[in-house]
């Protein structure tokens, strides 16, 4: 196994770099200075090939960090909910299970891991007794594949407060809230009007995969129910939402440095007679861009840079750069057709380590991918409200390009969420478990 922090801003040394794996009874010293704002981070296995598994086996949690605004024990000026009883994490997994109540997990590989079963902190379909007041939850995507869009079905709102690297600058009400592989929520739910024995069930009516799943080909099941509150008997108690959630903290505002380099990144895959056989970015394999520095991104340390990242799937992916937080740009739909003629036609490469599966010593386009702006319909899409903050995963819809600006580094730009500018190897990756342990994953270096 080897241990990542999410959201965490690390040493390289102890990010859970795919290949740092230790055995049975060997131990690996973790340093984190969380030296960041306050955030709900959570850990999970990264190993090489067999995350899915060491996060199906159990190896995942929340981890919180607390700040001035948000201090450990509350009675912070946001005056929000802290530590149990009224602030409570929600890990969302689903599960197959056998038939003699064992997890399943599939022998060979599946492009998709989509289970039949809501389990939230590892239990299924459970129920928390509410009281009648304003809770917090620190709700995080720690599925293999599935993407989630929750309702209540008391139709009441969700407030998010919080995104993957910390507070919002205000509250945004929810009717839904959309949460894709390995992004987190900090939520409020106010059930101060809620009656005593009324029940409340949080809803999921994404199709997966998301957002149209793979056709009758390959059918998943829908979740339609993830879990379910109950409203106590005893008096409302409702308290005081805050407007403004950033006291002590720059508000969140738009990077002004210009970026020193733009990058186009890919989201492809391979089938072969009709079955999907691996998922890649940039068409480039994960040994490939170990061994040979030209075939990885590296950015300058302490600079910001334009990640405009375009998926030609017919899946959304979640896409998580390890290290940094970033703003997301834009969204723009692509004639993925044109484009594609446009990549194919700088190729094929010649892929320079052995594969088999897939065979085949090419693969159709060549390093790096051109800009897709010529092929941008319509215009660009600003991101949603609740992603207006710091984030470390981001769902890129198929045929569109999503834009993100990054800085790699503390000093790349003023007011950023975190503190350091360290050096070194990371990874960045697509969140769902079953296409990051199957190729969908790919080094990055920040240089000095
Ligand atoms: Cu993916």
């Amino acid at each position: 196994m080897s241990l990542h922090l999410h959201g965490s801003n690390t040493e390289p040394q102890s990010d859970g770099y795919p290949t740092d794996t230790f055995t049975p009874g060997q131990t690996y010293v973790y340093n984190f200075n969380n030296n960041q704002e306050a955030s709900t981070l959570w850990y999970h296995d990264h190993a090489l090939g067999i995350t899915g598994l060491n996060v199906l086996a159990g190896l995942a949690g929340v981890y919180l960090i607390r700040d001035i605004d948000d201090p450990i024990g509350g009675n912070g000026p946001l005056n929000l909910p802290s530590g149990e009883p009224y602030e409570i994490p929600l890990v969302l997994q689903d599960r197959k299970f056998n038939p003699d109540g064992s997890i399943y997990h599939p022998k060979g590989w599946e492009s998709e891991l989509i289970g039949d079963v809501a389990t939230v902190n590892g239990k299924a379909w459970p129920n928390l007794k509410v009281d009648r007041t304003l809770y917090r939850f620190r709700i995080v995507n720690g599925s293999s594949d599935r993407t989630y869009n929750l309702k209540l079905s008391s139709k009441q709102p969700i407030i998010q407060i919080g995104t993957d690297g910390g507070m919002l600058n205000a509250p945004v009400p929810l009717s839904s809230l959309l949460l894709s592989p390995g992004e987190r929520a900090d939520v409020l739910i106010d059930f101060s009007k809620n009656l005593p024995g009324e029940k409340i069930v949080i809803q999921n009516d994404a199709v997966s995969p998301f957002p149209f799943g793979r056709g009758n080909f390959f059918p998943q099941p829908p979740l339609p129910e993830i879990m379910q509150f109950t409203v106590n008997a005893g008096a409302a108690a409702p308290k005081v939402i805050p407007q403004k959630l950033r006291l002590h903290k720059p508000l969140i505002k738009p990077i002004a440095i210009p970026p020193v380099r733009q990058r186009f990144l890919t989201l492809v895959e391979t089938i072969i007679e009709n079955k999907l056989v691996v998922v890649l970015q940039n068409y480039v394999y994960w040994d490939e861009a170990e061994q040979y520095p030209e075939l990885r991104e590296r950015p300058k340390v302490d600079t910001v840079e334009q990640w405009n990242i375009i998926n030609l799937q017919p899946v959304a992916h979640p896409i998580h750069l390890h290290l940094v937080f970033f703003q997301i740009l834009n969204r723009q739909k692509l004639d993925t057709a044109q484009y594609l003629r446009a990549y194919f036609a700088t190729g094929p490469r010649k892929v320079r380590m052995h594969h088999t599966p897939p065979g085949g010593s090419t693969v159709p386009a060549n390093y790096p991918p051109p800009d897709p702006a010529p092929f941008a319909i319509g215009p660009a899409r600003l991101p949603a409200p609740n992603e207006a903050g710091w984030k470390d995963t981001v769902l890129v819809y198929p045929g569109e390009v999503t834009r993100l600006i990054v800085p790699f580094g503390a000093q790349a730009a003023p007011n950023l969420p975190f503190g350091n500018s360290f050096t070194g190897r990371y990874v960045w990756h697509c969140h769902m478990i079953s296409h990051e342990d199957n190729e969908m994953m790919l080094p990055y270096e920040v240089v000095a």
